[in-house]
């Protein structure tokens, strides 16, 4: 057994992506995960996109392939993961895993009532792109707990009552009255600004997405090319 990893030398190796590090976990009783080699998962490290910061990189670097984002990330992350003795798995990976009650046991986020995970600081203006599965714990990883959901104290909702096509039902999340709207690019314009619920969030604005990000996204989300 070498020396244990260090959550401070993942986060300086993922520093040049433009992703981050979001948080990690040691495993319990109930989780399932192994290594490829059938060691059992101990420790799981959440990596992400906050803000802006990943785009850039993406876009110089971008593969000509369907799905460029998802093709990137594989390909920048699971290098850097396989240095660290780690195994790799991707949000898109088949069967999904489930990254955002991972990224609740990683971070201080929590399920806003659009679904999509808010942090007190970006607001709902990140994603995951990664996770990295240690068969021994990191060392280092930052504490939780201490913070509570922006959404207990937003009186308004304004994120509830944006949706042109009131997507957000109490029954769940209606993505296919969404994706009728943002294909037809029916105003407010979901398909180039960006899904106008998650716009009317007031927390983490400095960190919204820019346009050409948020288009990427948008088209992809509705399965039309960027
Ligand atoms: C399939 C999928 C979709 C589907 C269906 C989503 C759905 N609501 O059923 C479609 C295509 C519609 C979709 C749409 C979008 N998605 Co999506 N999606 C996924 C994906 C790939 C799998 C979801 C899943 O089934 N996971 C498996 C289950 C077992 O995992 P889970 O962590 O338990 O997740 C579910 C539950 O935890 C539950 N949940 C969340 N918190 C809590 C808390 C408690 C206590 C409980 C009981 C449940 C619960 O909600 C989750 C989804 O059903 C995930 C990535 C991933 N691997 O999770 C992204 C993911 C959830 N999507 C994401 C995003 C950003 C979007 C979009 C905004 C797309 C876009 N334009 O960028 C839209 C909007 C969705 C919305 N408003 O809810 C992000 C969310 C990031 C965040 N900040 O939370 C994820 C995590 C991908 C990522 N790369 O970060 N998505
Ligand atoms: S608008 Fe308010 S309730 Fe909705 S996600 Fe933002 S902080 Fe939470
Ligand atoms: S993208 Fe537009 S139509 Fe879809 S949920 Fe967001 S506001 Fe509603």
């Amino acid at each position: 057994m070498g020396r244990p990893v260090g959550y401070r030398d993942i986060s300086d190796a993922i520093a040049p992506t433009g992703m981050v590090t979001r948080g990690g976990f040691a495993t319990g009783p109930h989780d399932t995960l192994t290594m490829p080699d059938g060691q059992a998962v101990r420790c799981v490290v959440v990596v992400g996109n906050v803000g802006t910061t990943m785009w850039p990189h993406f876009r110089a670097e971008q593969p000509a392939e369907a799905h460029p984002l998802d093709t990137w990330t594989r390909a920048t992350l699971g290098p850097i993961a396989a240095t660290m003795g780690a195994a790799f798995v991707h949000p898109s990976d088949e069967p999904f895993q489930p990254f955002q009650r991972w990224a609740q046991r990683a971070d201080d986020v929590w399920q806003s009532p659009i679904g999509l995970l808010i942090h007190g600081e970006y607001g709902l203006w990140h994603a995951y792109r990664g996770a990295l599965l240690f068969s021994e714990m990191v060392t280092g990883i930052p504490t939780i707990g201490d913070a509570v959901s922006p959404c207990l104290s937003c009186a308004d909702q304004p994120c509830l009552s944006t949706c042109p096509v009131d997507a957000f039902t109490p029954g769940g999340y209606d993505a296919a009255a969404c994706a009728v709207h943002v294909r037809a690019g029916a105003d407010p314009d979901c398909l180039h600004d960006g899904c106008a619920a998650r716009r009317a969030c007031p927390v983490g604005v400095a960190l919204v997405y820019g346009a050409d990000q948020m288009e990427f996204h948008m088209r992809a989300f509705v399965g039309m090319r960027a």
